[in-house]
This record gives C-alpha cells, structure tokens and sequence, in this order.
C-alpha cells in the first residue's frame, strides 16, 4: 500500500496523536503554554517525521481531517490537564497553508472551542508569514479568528518574506523567532542581529516574542539580556506524551 492510504486511514486507526512542547518563561521558568506537534505511528515503518507526512496530507487534501483533528485533541487535551489540576495556560496549533485558506475554519474553530469548553483566549493558532503573505484575503480571515476570541502567532518569524506594513494592519499577537537564528546566536553575529531585530519589533509593535530552538542556558541568557523573555526548544523540554508534562509541571 502507498503511504498515501496508509494516511488516510491513520485517524480511525488511533495511530496519530499529539506532543506538547513547554513554553516557558525564561527568567522564571514558569510555564507559559505548550505547541502541540502532531506525531504518526505507521504500523510498519514506525513513527513517521512531521515533515514527510504533513507534505503528503496537503498535497492529499488530507489535511483538513487531520488538522481538525489535531484541533479538538488539543482543546480536549487542556480541559483533561485542567481536570488533572493543572492550568496550562495556552495551547498553540499550527495551521497550514490549505486550511488557512478554507472558508469554513473560522466556524470550525469556533464550534471546537464551545464543544470541548476550552475558553477562546487559550488557544493559539500559528501560520507562518509565507502562508500569511500568500493567502488573498489573509486578513479578513484574521480579523474573524480575533473575533472568535482565538490569538495568532506567527511561526518561523523572519524566514519568509513578509511586509511589515501588512503585519501592523493584523491582529497578531505573537511573534516566534526561527529556530535557524537562535542556532549560533551568540557566534554568528548576523543571527545575532537578526534575533535582536525581532525582539524590538516586537517590542514597537506591541506583540509578545518567543524564541524556538532553544537549546542551550548561553542562548536563553542572551535572549533574556535582550529583552526576550519567552522560549520553546530542547533547553526546557522536548515535545512529550501529555502524563510527562502533567508529572513535571503538576503543582
Ligand atoms: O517536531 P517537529 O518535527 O514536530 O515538527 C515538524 C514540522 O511539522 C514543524 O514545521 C511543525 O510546524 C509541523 N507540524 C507539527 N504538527 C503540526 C500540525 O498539527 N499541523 C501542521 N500543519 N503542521 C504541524
Ligand atoms: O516549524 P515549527 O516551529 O512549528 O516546528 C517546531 C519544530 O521544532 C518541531 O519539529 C520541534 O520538534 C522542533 N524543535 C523544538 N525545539 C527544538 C530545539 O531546541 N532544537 C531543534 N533542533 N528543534 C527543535
Ligand atoms: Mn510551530
Ligand atoms: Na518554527
């Protein structure tokens, strides 16, 4: 069988599933939020990359099941965490190109949020800024999603091309520096400027900026020195099972 039906089937086979990755404030270590990141168990080849298989669902058409998949078991995630006793205080979802592009995704997210209870102001949705840039009616689309309640960050903020002027006109509420720029910020002063670049417009334009691709305490020391204070990556934590996050940040 082709990979392709092998996907198609992997929903009702109860072979995907979800990983969180901390959020956390840097200076406190508190937690912020997590991002969910969607995980395939092939019954043959194992756990298949994000990378390979999320191509293949939007090339597919796939992608709107899995998406709204992934959508409700992320809201369903945060009220059980809340149930075990711990406020999580965000979820963010990436969302791609295809369903950012789909008329009904507003009403979606919307019926999501009210049938699994999670309140709008916990939920994240991330683009990135070639989706953002590439999509006709971007921001009319954004304006409903900030209608619903729901924020919006945008992902692998400075390797896409994206017009700044646009961006004020959105409401956006968050900014997440690539990973590639965190990578030798305190070696490659290119990166280094680029990350500060980020931090102070974010800072001009009102907007919370988290660092991905955390890795290491001399990164996180240099983002704080900068005025970030926001940080995703292996540092704090990889992406784990949902009873590993409740076991470390339980109170
Ligand atoms: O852990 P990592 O390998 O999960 O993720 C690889 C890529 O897959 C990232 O670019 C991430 O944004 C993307 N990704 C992870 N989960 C999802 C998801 O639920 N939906 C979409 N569209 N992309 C995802
Ligand atoms: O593209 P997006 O930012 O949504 O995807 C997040 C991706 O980054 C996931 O594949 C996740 O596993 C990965 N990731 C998270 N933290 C780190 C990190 O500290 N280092 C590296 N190399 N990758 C990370
Ligand atoms: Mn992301
Ligand atoms: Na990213």
């Amino acid at each position: 069988l082709r990979l392709e039906t092998y996907l198609r089937r992997s929903i009702e086979k109860e072979e995907v599933f979800l990983n969180f990755q901390p959020q956390v404030e840097i200076d406190t270590g508190k937690l912020l939020g997590v991002e969910a990141l969607v995980r395939w168990n092939h019954p043959e080849l194992g756990l298949v990359p994000p990378n390979r298989f999320i191509p293949l669902a939007e090339d597919t058409g796939f992608i709107n099941q899995l998406g709204q998949w992934v959508l409700v078991e992320a809201c369903r995630q945060m009220v059980r965490w809340q149930e075990a006793g711990l406020v999580v205080p965000k979820i963010a979802v990436n969302l791609s190109a295809k369903q950012f592009e789909r008329g009904s995704m507003v009403g979606t997210v919307a019926e999501i949020l009210r049938e699994t209870g999670l309140e709008p102001h916990r939920l994240q949705l991330e683009v990135t800024e070639s989706v953002i840039m590439n999509t006709g009616d971007a921001l009319a689309f954004i304006n409903d999603l900030h209608a619903v309640g729901v924020s919006l960050a945008i992902d692998d903020f400075g390797t896409g091309y994206s017009s700044l002027a646009y961006l004020k006109q959105m409401p956006v509420q968050t900014l997440k520096i690539d990973r590639s720029f965190i990578k030798d910020i305190s070696t490659d002063v290119n990166d280094e400027a680029i990350a500060i670049a980020i931090i102070q417009l974010g800072r001009s334009m009102n907007l919370s900026v988290i660092a991905e691709g955390v890795e290491t305490e001399q990164q996180a020391a240099f983002l704080l020195r900068h005025g970030c204070n926001q940080a995703q990556g292996f540092y704090y934590s990889r992406p784990v099972m949902p009873d590993d996050l409740l076991q470390r940040w339980l109170p």
